[in-house]
Formats: C-alpha cells, sequence, structure tokens
C-alpha cells in the first residue's frame, strides 16, 4: 500500500515508470499520492493482482506519457489529472491549471521550493472531493485529493 507518497522524475528518462512489479499475485493500493513528470504511471503484470488506486493527482506528463500495464479488473476512482494521458476510472476530474501552491513544471521537484499543497484557486476542486467514505486525518472533513 502506497499512501500518501509523492513520486516523482527529476529528469526526463522515458523508460521510467512510477509503479512496477512482476508479481503475478497481490493487490498494489494506491490512496492519496502525487505523480510528477511522470513517463510511465504503472509497470505492474497485466497478469498479476488488481491496482486499486483512489484520490491521486497526476500532474507534469511529458508528451509521450502513458497509464501503462496493469490488470484489467483494477479499480480507478477519484483521481485526478490532465486530459491526457486519459486516467482511467470513475469520478475523475480532469485539471488544466497546475493545482499546487508551487511547483515548477520545468524544474520539476524541488526539496527546497516545490510545495504539494493544494492551491486555494486553482486546486479548489481537489479539496473535499476526494472518495466520501475516506476523512481527513487532519480535520475529518471529505478527503482532498493528493498528498
Ligand atoms: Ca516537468
Ligand atoms: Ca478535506
Amino acid at each position: 500500500m502506497l499512501r500518501n507518497c509523492v513520486f516523482f522524475l527529476q529528469q526526463g528518462n522515458s523508460n521510467c515508470y512510477g509503479v512496477g512489479g512482476a508479481s503475478t499475485s497481490g493487490t498494489v493500493e494506491i490512496y492519496n499520492c502525487v505523480f510528477l513528470n511522470t513517463r510511465q504511471w504503472l509497470n505492474l503484470n497485466s497478469a498479476g493482482g488488481p491496482a486499486v488506486a483512489v484520490n491521486n493527482i497526476f500532474w507534469d506528463w511529458g508528451t509521450s506519457s502513458s497509464i501503462g500495464t496493469y490488470n484489467a479488473g483494477s479499480v480507478f476512482d477519484y483521481n485526478a489529472g490532465p486530459a491526457l494521458p486519459a486516467l482511467p476510472g470513475s469520478n475523475l476530474i480532469t485539471i488544466t491549471t497546475d493545482p499546487f501552491v508551487n511547483y515548477d513544471e520545468a524544474n520539476n521537484f524541488s526539496a527546497v521550493t516545490t510545495d504539494l499543497h493544494l492551491d486555494p484557486t486553482n486546486g479548489a476542486a481537489l479539496i473535499n472531493s476526494g472518495h466520501p467514505s475516506l476523512l481527513d486525518f487532519t480535520d475529518g472533513s471529505q478527503s482532498d485529493r493528493g498528498v
């Protein structure tokens, strides 16, 4: 289970993927994560167990990015990302502007300056719009998308 994690690609290696594994059993669960500058999100065995991905944000895809490979029975719900590559699943929010307080698409993730809190304006659609059965442990409100 991956929860509240940030995945980022610092350079542009087109062979990199976010989450991968060749296992033919088990489930990969991805909740409230942020994927930045990703070239390929998943590189899972399509004959493996299903992935479950909820409340995640994707931003700053590369020009040739792809969702990748995964079990056809996977569940994708309440995620958010640009229109392309098209994310699978339901309750998807398509975002057209950078939803974060501070993220530089040219320089990618910086531990010093990147701030992945949701911007009150550009990220407003992602606040309190996560899966309704998940609550924010900080204030008990409906979950947000992202970390
Ligand atoms: Ca970038
Ligand atoms: Ca919330």
